[in-house]
C-alpha cells in the first residue's frame, strides 16, 4: 500500500524574532511590572472629570477594588459582571477581579435587560458593577431581586448590585463602589495562586455561527496576547511611557480592553478613558492630553473625515492610528490622512476568540516597516497562521484566498460550557478556525477580502444573525425568517431579514421591525425586511447565507 503523504502546509510567521513571554505571571502582575519603575508617571486619565490617577495611585485602588469585591463574597473563580461605559471603575474592577483570580464578563450597557440578561446567566456571575442609569435594565424580571446576599430570605439568590455614583445617588438595594474601595484594606487580600491557565476574561461573541458564547480568556492567554504585541526589543506595536492611548472604543469589546487598555498599561503608557463617543469631546481630550495612539474603528474614521471641526483642533500629538473590528478602505485613509498627516495609519486584524490579535501592521513597530492600504498587516510573533480550502481544509500558498486559522498561546481556551463551540473552532491540532477569508501576500501581509461565517457587523459591533432569527421565529405571524448582512457606507454593513409570513398573516414590514426593535440594542435593528416564499436551505437544514446574499446583491445592482 502507498505510504499516506501528509498534505504540504504552509505556515505564515512573523519576521520578528519569536519574544520571551512572561506567561507565568498573572494578568495584573504583567500589566503592572512597570508600576514600581513608574509609581507617578500618568497610568488612567478620566476625560470626563479631568482627573489622572498614576501607576500607584491605579495599581492601589484596584487592590482596594480586590479587597472590595472580597468583602462581598467574591473568590478565585467567580464571575464579575461589568455593565460600565469606559471609566476608571471599569479598570480598577476588571484588575480587582484579577487580583482574586475571578473572572471578569463585561457587557454592553445600551443592551436591552433580556440580553443582558443573557450574559448575565451564562456566566454565572452573581455581582454586577454598574452605574445607576442602569440599574433597572436589573430590576427585570428575569433578574434575581437585587439585595445583599444575607437578605435574601435564605435562597442564596440575591443580586449584588454595585453602583459607581455619588454614594448619595445609591439606588435602593445597591451599594455604593467609592465606600466599599474607602473601606476596602488591601492589606487583607489574600495570597491567590493563579496558573497560567486560569480564565481571568469572559467577553461574548457569536463566534463562526449561532448565538453569543462565553470565550474564555486566561490569564496566560492574554499576557500572551499582549507581549505578541508591546513586548520585545522591537515591539509591534510600539508604545512606551509618555505616550497617551485613546481609549474611547468601548472596553466591554476586546479590542479596547486588550489592544489599549492592556497594552498601554503594559508599556507604562496613560490611557485616556472616554465613556463615550461625542466628536467634540473627543477631540478637546485628544488636543488637551497630548493623545499619541489612536484606536479607531472604520466608522469613527469616516465620521473623523467628514468633519469640518477637526481644523480646530490641535492633533499634532498623534504618531499612531490603529484601526481595526472591520475593513478599512483605502479612500477612508486617504480623506483623514491630510487632516492628520504626522500620523502612521494602519490596520490590526482581531477576533474575540483569537485572543483578539492575529495580525498587526508593522509600520507600528519600533523599527517600522511598510504596509500597503487596505492590508491588516503581518501575523504577530510567537504564532502561526494559515490559509486554508474552505471546503477541502487544504493549505494554500501565497496569494491564494482561503480560510484564515491561527495557533499561539494567546487564543482563547474555549467557549464557556460548549465543548461542541469549541470543537467546531478550534480543532485536534490548535488551530482556530476564524471564518474570514483572506491571503497573504508576498510581503507578508494579510488581507481580508471575505466572510463566511454567518456574522454582521455594524460598525464593528457584532450582530449575530442567529440571535435575530430566534427572535423572529418567535413572532406568530413569521413562519420562517433569515437575517443576513447588507452593504452600507455609513456602518459597513446592516442587517436584513428574509421572511415567510406565515399563513393567514399579512404582517407588515415596519410590524417586525418594531417589534426586533423594542428586544435588541441599536445596532442590532433590522434594515429591511423582505418577503419571501421560502428560505433556502441545505439538506440538513441549514440557511444557505451565500444564496441570500447573492440575492441581495443581485438586487442591489439592478
Ligand atoms: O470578535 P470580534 O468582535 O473581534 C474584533 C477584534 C478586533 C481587534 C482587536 C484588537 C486589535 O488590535 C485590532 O486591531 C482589532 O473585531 O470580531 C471579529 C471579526 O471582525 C472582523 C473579522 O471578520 C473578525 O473575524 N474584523 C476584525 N478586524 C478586521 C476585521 C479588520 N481589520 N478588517 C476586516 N475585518
Amino acid at each position: 500500500a502507498a505510504a499516506a503523504v501528509a498534505p504540504e502546509v504552509t505556515v505564515f510567521r512573523s519576521k520578528l524574532p519569536d519574544i520571551e513571554i512572561p506567561s507565568h505571571l498573572p494578568l495584573h502582575d504583567y500589566c503592572f511590572a512597570r508600576a514600581a519603575e513608574l509609581p507617578d508617571a500618568p497610568c488612567l486619565i478620566a476625560a470626563a472629570t479631568g482627573r489622572t490617577y498614576t501607576y500607584a495611585q491605579t495599581r492601589l485602588l484596584c487592590r482596594r477594588a480586590a479587597a472590595s469585591l472580597r468583602v462581598l463574597g467574591v473568590r478565585q473563580g467567580d464571575r464579575v459582571m461589568i455593565l460600565l461605559q469606559n471609566s476608571v471603575e471599569f479598570v480598577l474592577t476588571f484588575f480587582g477581579a484579577s487580583f482574586l483570580g475571578a473572572v471578569t464578563t463585561a457587557g454592553n450597557p445600551f443592551c436591552t435587560p433580556q440580553e443582558i440578561h443573557k450574559q448575565f446567566r451564562a456566566s454565572g456571575a452573581r455581582l454586577i458593577v454598574t452605574q445607576s442609569a442602569y440599574v433597572d435594565k436589573l430590576r427585570h424580571e428575569a433578574f434575581p431581586r437585587i439585595g445583599a446576599a444575607s437578605d435574601d430570605g435564605g435562597d442564596g439568590n440575591a443580586l449584588t448590585v454595585v453602583t459607581i455614583d455619588d454614594a448619595a445617588n445609591t439606588p435602593e438595594g445597591c451599594l455604593a463602589f467609592w465606600e466599599l474601595v474607602a473601606s476596602a484594606d488591601e492589606a487583607t487580600l489574600p495570597e491567590v495562586s493563579i496558573s497560567p491557565d486560569d480564565p481571568v476574561a469572559l467577553p461574548f461573541s457569536s463566534g463562526t455561527t449561532g448565538l453569543p458564547k462565553g470565550v474564555v480568556l486566561t490569564h496566560g492567554g492574554q499576557v500572551s496576547g499582549v507581549a505578541q504585541q508591546v513586548d520585545g526589543e522591537n515591539p509591534n506595536l510600539y508604545m512606551r511611557e509618555g505616550d497617551v492611548a485613546l481609549c474611547v472604543l468601548p472596553l466591554f469589546h476586546i479590542f479596547s480592553l486588550n489592544s489599549v487598555l492592556l497594552c498601554a498599561l503594559r508599556a507604562g503608557a496613560a490611557v485616556m478613558l472616554m465613556p463615550r463617543f461625542e466628536m467634540g469631546a473627543m477631540l478637546e481630550g485628544i488636543q488637551r492630553w497630548r493623545v499619541t495612539v489612536a484606536a479607531v474603528v472604520p466608522p469613527l474614521v469616516l465620521a473623523l473625515a467628514k468633519n469640518p471641526a477637526l481644523e480646530k483642533y490641535d492633533l499634532s500629538s498623534i504618531r499612531i492610528v490603529l484601526s481595526g473590528a472591520a475593513p478599512l478602505g483605502k479612500e477612508l485613509v486617504d480623506a483623514l490622512r491630510a487632516r492628520v498627516p504626522q500620523a502612521i495609519f494602519g490596520q490590526g486584524y482581531g477576533m474575540t476568540e483569537a485572543g483578539p490579535v492575529l495580525s498587526m501592521c508593522p509600520a507600528f513597530a519600533r523599527e517600522p516597516s511598510p504596509a500597503k492600504p487596505g492590508s491588516c498587516g503581518t501575523v504577530v510573533r510567537n504564532a502561526e497562521l494559515k490559509v486554508v480550502d474552505p471546503d477541502t481544509g487544504l493549505s494554500l500558498g501565497r496569494n491564494l484566498p482561503g480560510e484564515i486559522c491561527i495557533r499561539g498561546p494567546q487564543i482563547m481556551k474555549g467557549y464557556l460550557n460548549d465543548p461542541e463551540a469549541t470543537a467546531r473552532t478550534v480543532d485536534v491540532d490548535g488551530w482556530l478556525h476564524t471564518g474570514d477569508i483572506g491571503f497573504v501576500d508576498d510581503d507578508d501581509e494579510v488581507f481580508i477580502v471575505d466572510r463566511v461565517k454567518e456574522l454582521i457587523k455594524f460598525k464593528g459591533f457584532q450582530v449575530p444573525p442567529a440571535e435575530l432569527e430566534a427572535l423572529l421565529l418567535a413572532h406568530p405571524s413569521i413562519a420562517d425568517a433569515a437575517v443576513v448582512p447588507q452593504k452600507n457606507d455609513a456602518a459597513g454593513e446592516v442587517p436584513v431579514a428574509f421572511v415567510v409570513r406565515a399563513a393567514d398573516s399579512d404582517i407588515a414590514e415596519d410590524a417586525i421591525k418594531e417589534f426586533v426593535s423594542k428586544q435588541v440594542v441599536f445596532y442590532k435593528r433590522l434594515h429591511k425586511v423582505y418577503f419571501t416564499h421560502s428560505i433556502p436551505k441545505s439538506a440538513s437544514g441549514k440557511i444557505l447565507r451565500r444564496e441570500l446574499r447573492a440575492k441581495l446583491a443581485a438586487a442591489e445592482t439592478a
